[in-house]
């Protein structure tokens, strides 16, 4: 039986995965309200597929508890996230899972951690919290760590499909994993040790973050001489071995502009371009709210009560908006005393910000300069509704006469 620790984004699907593909699955979250949902049959985030997913890993018997349980197989997946300050990781609740386990798991047990990690983590922090509670790694407890590797928008396919990695100190302990990994993943799975493993998950997003804030490099160009950015990015990208991303309104979740920081929190004097990288992502919600204020001036648009933001997710069609760039872009206005711009987001059901809408109608009619910060499918369909605005397109998105761009 596994034992999966963590039922948040990455959690669940996992979970649920294994269960409706034969496994033996209990859930464990230290979450009462959270597992109180899942036994209640609902789901708590929305994700294409999610819902078929969970009625089937359901039907297959998968169970939700608060308590651990005793069995020879952990994968923890909960949060990782950073320290604003050191940037470095606060690998605090991934200790405390595996204190957690060890505290009920058998001899022999094999306790793999799913949450990204900065490199060096697994023996730093979690080495040391197994052998002072007596157990000898490699005999009593073999230690994994299996980053993840899904898109949220579109989990469910990619972890039937992805590739994967697996770090075991063990090449049998990894085979056994790869085992359980294998009967729901149809992507190539890799046996490595654990420092590799860490290592290349977060520089896949350090590259992802790299591209991406070298598009927005090319957008503060093109802007500052008139070009278009998109038409430019798209005709490089012709090159077969040209690949630039798509410039935005900046980073969020909780991904991409989180680990690369780990890179620059320990290696401080090798990551020049990492870093920098990090800087102009972090200028672009800031860069947008300057367009912003230079449209408003140019339409004669005083009254800051009639720019509306469309979206507050960190992305489209997902329901997440941790370190979203909206709401960067708010905090960097209320730094300049600013107040008054309207927000809307249809994935968004809780009142998270002020002014903030819930119904697409009020929120337009109560704007003149739309700034669209996501590209959620809901205003893709109805870009007609836009019509006789004034729109800002931070997202390429608009194909509407007269729209602006980043
Ligand atoms: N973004 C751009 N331009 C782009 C692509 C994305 O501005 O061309 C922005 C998005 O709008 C968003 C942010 O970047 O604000 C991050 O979104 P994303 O779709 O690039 O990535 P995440 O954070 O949803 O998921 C990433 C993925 N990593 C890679 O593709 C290398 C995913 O595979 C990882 O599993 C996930 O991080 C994770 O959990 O680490």
């Amino acid at each position: 039986m596994v034992n999966v620790i963590g039922l948040g984004y990455i959690g669940l699907p996992t979970a649920l995965m294994l269960a409706s593909h034969g496994v033996e699955v209990v859930g464990t979250d230290y979450n009462r309200d959270l597992v109180a949902t899942l036994n209640a049959g609902k789901t708590t985030f929305q994700e294409k597929g999610l819902d078929a997913l969970f009625a089937a890993a359901v039907q297959s018997g998968i169970q939700f508890t608060t308590a651990y349980q005793k069995t020879d197989t952990y994968i923890i997946s909960v949060p990782t996230p950073y320290d604003k300050f050191s940037k470095k990781v606060d690998a605090g609740y991934v200790v405390a899972a595996v204190k957690d386990a060890l505290q009920v798991c058998p001899k022999g047990a094999v306790i793999v951690v799913e949450s990204t990690v900065s490199p060096g983590t697994m023996d730093k922090y979690v080495r040391p919290v197994v052998e002072d509670a007596g157990f000898v790694i490699g005999e009593d407890i073999h230690l994994v760590h299996a980053p993840e590797r899904i898109i949220p928008g579109n989990m469910v396919y990619e972890l039937e499909h992805n590739s994967r990695t697996i770090g075991a100190d063990e090449p049998a302990i990894g085979e056994q994993i790869k085992a359980i990994y294998s009967s729901f993943c149809k992507g190539d799975i890799v046996v490595t040790d654990i420092r590799t493993a860490e290592m290349t998950k977060v520089i896949e997003n350090t590259f992802r973050a790299v591209n991406i804030a070298f598009a927005n490099e090319l957008t503060k160009i093109c802007r500052h001489d008139g070009m278009d950015v998109q038409e430019i990015i798209r005709i490089c990208n012709m090159h077969p071995r040209v690949n630039i991303l798509s410039p935005g309104p900046g980073v969020g979740g909780h991904c991409i502009p989180v680990d690369p920081w780990f890179l620059v929190g320990d290696y401080p004097s090798l990551t020049r371009v990492v870093g920098e990288a990090l800087r102009v992502n972090e200028s672009m919600p800031e860069f947008v709210l300057q367009r912003v204020y230079e449209i408003m001036k140019e339409i004669d648009l005083r009254d800051i009560s009639k720019v509306g933001l469309y979206g507050l997710t960190y992305k489209e069609d997902v329901d997440d908006y941790r370190e979203s760039p909206t709401l960067q872009l708010l905090e960097c206005q209320a730094k300049h005393l600013g107040q008054g711009l309207k927000v809307y987001d249809p994935m968004v059901e809780r009142d998270i910000v002020p002014n903030q809408y819930h119904d697409l109608d009020q929120f337009l009619n109560d704007v003149e300069l739309v700034v669209l910060m996501v590209g959620h499918s809901e205003i893709k369909e109805k870009m007609d509704k836009l019509a006789g605005k004034t729109v800002l397109d931070t997202r390429f998105i608009c194909k509407l006469d007269g729209t602006y761009r980043l």
